[in-house]
């Protein structure tokens, strides 16, 4: 329970009721499975060489339907062409490629959606040289 976010914990609320307490708080209060990114490449606030893709690791399966990433300049337009997709066998790795980009700010923009249907997002900044 100590882990649980609130959206979480009041599901775990209403499964309790919904089962009539069969469920104990501890069975409830186990995580449903909503995914955070464990590995950004390039890394937030990074200045790097022109990346050729932006990679993020989740720490849970992805939903490709409903997941994306893109990449934005600093006037706010998109530089990725190619679609974002969710790859490998645990669908937990997100990726796109680029274009040869130049020097500048960029903006990651992502979307991730878990197999229990819960959404995270992200935003973070890095920079070409
Ligand atoms: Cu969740």
């Amino acid at each position: 329970m100590t882990t649980a976010t609130p959206h979480h914990t009041v599901r775990a609320i209403f499964v309790s009721f919904a089962t009539a307490g069969v469920l104990t708080l501890g069975v409830a209060g186990q995580a449903w499975a909503h995914a955070h990114p464990v590995h950004e490449t390039p890394a937030p606030g990074a200045t790097v060489a022109a990346p050729e893709q932006v990679r993020i690791s989740y720490d849970n399966p992805l939903e490709s339907a409903f997941s994306h990433l893109t990449v934005r300049n600093a006037e706010g337009k998109p530089v990725n062409r190619a679609k974002s997709s969710v790859e490998g066998r645990s669908r937990k790795i997100m990726r796109v490629a680029l274009p040869a980009l130049s020097a500048g700010k960029y903006e990651v923009r992502w979307v991730a959606v878990a197999d229990d249907g819960h959404r995270t997002q992200g935003h973070y900044t890095f920079t070409v040289k």
